[in-house]
């Protein structure tokens, strides 16, 4: 058994007990109220689920079990992943036995290989990997188990045990399509005794040689890795997992979510706009004056400022913030970086001035495809399968611990609008 097994065994009961009593003692407290606005309006500020791995205050951002993120931008994403799962980080021993435990689960099934090389060239990169994960779903060790008639207390090792299998073979999927969608050569096989953020550099193929690459890959995960439980790929897993679908089914779900342009395809779209910006300026960076120009012209287009605004940040986002430092550390003269940076002198002015915009500053997705542009990673609609190698971390650590805490079947109760008018009284 793992030391993460054997940890989580340790301390899962006692959650699961005091979660019990606090709902049997206060279960008929009041926690949000629903406006017919929040109804029609994606149940924004709705408060109704419960995400015990992560949570986005407003003005915080990212808060890992406790921990602000810019305490964690020095950890490993095997950290993240004890984390997550436990409340703690681990110590050293149980940080070694993850990465080796992770390892000895590496190896996507070669008929995996096989579905890929039948879509067509031109499939999009996310659309690969989501068919990637879900053929890999006869793989389900949850499935298998169900079908052999597991106790219900059994259901969160057999998560966890899915959760491992997804974590490490994700990097390889996605090195994998990337060099096949891409012509690159050959897929590289992953490391026996590498950490994810080493393998998936290594993977990639990209040069490397001063580890940079490998650092930004930690910090890309690490700082992707969750965003509590509303968000759309989240929220869609855990629905889905809620009906007791496996893994695979549940994450390949929720991924189509993040490949909405609203959401995680943002990466892919920023970068885009930021290179059509410089390609109008002859691949230069931009002046304020043409970026502010620039930005209007897209609003006024009916269209979104990509990486830009959120629906519960009020702040920059400190996802952002810890990727534009990355970027000045390394990158500092980089003109496609001193255009995001110089972006973010100019957006937030311009959205402020529209009024129904709650948000003008940077999202995760404004910086982010800058630092794997530099260093060449220049296919962005890979992006978001890079996105997804990291929030496949979190959604896999939230259906675990919606497994071990018996969470039920997730099903809210809707309206038709005639329903609602008579509710009230209209
Ligand atoms: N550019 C232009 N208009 C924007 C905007 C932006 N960056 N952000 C918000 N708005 C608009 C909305 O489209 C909405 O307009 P309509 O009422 O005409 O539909 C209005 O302002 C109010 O929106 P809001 O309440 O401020 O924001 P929402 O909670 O509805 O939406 C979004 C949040 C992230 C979807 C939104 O800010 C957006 O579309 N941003 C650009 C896309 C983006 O960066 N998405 C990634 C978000 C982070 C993430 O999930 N990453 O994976």
């Amino acid at each position: 058994m793992s030391l993460l097994q054997k940890k989580l065994a340790e301390i899962f009961p006692a959650q699961k007990k005091e979660i019990a009593e606090f709902v049997k003692t206060h279960g008929d407290k009041t926690v949000s109220k629903v406006t017919l606005a929040q109804a029609y309006g994606g149940m924004r500020g709705v408060v109704g689920i419960v995400c015990d791995s992560s949570e986005v205050p407003p003005d915080k951002g990212l808060v890992i079990r406790g921990k602000e993120l810019y305490k964690l931008t020095d950890k490993m994403p095997e950290e993240i992943i004890w984390l997550l799962l436990s409340g703690e980080l681990p110590n050293k021993a149980e940080l070694e036995d993850l990465i080796s435990e992770i390892n000895s689960r590496q190896g996507v099934p070669d008929y995996i290989w096989k579905v890929m090389e039948t879509l067509p060239k031109d499939s999009h990169p996310m659309t690969m990997l989501n068919t990637g994960i879900v053929a890999m779903q006869r793989e389900s060790v949850f499935a298998k188990r169900y079908d052999e008639g597991m106790g219900k207390e059994e259901y969160w090792i057999a998560t966890l045990e899915d959760a491992l299998n997804i974590i490490a073979k994700l990097p390889e999927l996605a090195a994998g399509i990337y060099r096949m969608r891409f012509d690159k050569g050959d897929r590289i096989a992953p490391l026996k005794d590498a950490d994810l953020g080493k393998n998936l550099a290594h993977m990639l193929g990209l040069p490397d040689p001063n580890g940079e690459l490998t650092s930004l890959m930690r910090l890309y995960i690490t700082t992707h890795s969750d965003h509590e439980g509303g968000n759309v790929s989240a929220f869609a897993s855990a629905i889905i997992n809620s009906a007791l679908s496996d893994l695979y089914y549940a994450l390949s779900g929720g991924l189509n979510g993040l490949a909405g342009p609203l959401h995680g395809l943002a990466n892919q779209e920023c970068l885009g706009w930021i290179l059509e910006l410089m390609e109008q300026h002859g691949g230069k960076t931009p002046t304020e004056e043409e970026l502010t120009k620039f930005t209007w012209d897209t609003l006024n287009s009916g269209k979104v400022v990509p990486g830009y605004g959120h629906a519960v940040l009020r702040i920059t986002d400190p996802r952002f913030e810890a990727l534009l430092e990355f970027g000045k550390k390394h990158m500092p003269d980089d003109p496609v970086f001193l255009t995001v940076e110089r972006v973010f002198n100019v957006v937030p002015e311009a959205l402020k001035q529209v009024k129904k915009i709650k948000d003008p500053w940077p999202n995760v997705d404004a910086a982010s495809g800058s630092l794997l542009y530099h260093y060449g990673l220049k296919e962005f609609s890979f992006y978001t399968v890079m996105f997804s190698i990291a929030r496949g971390m979190g959604i896999a650590a939230q259906a675990v611990l919606a497994r071990a805490m018996g969470f039920p079947i997730i099903r809210p109760k809707s309206l038709p609008t005639s329903g609602f008018k008579e509710m009230l009284g209209v």
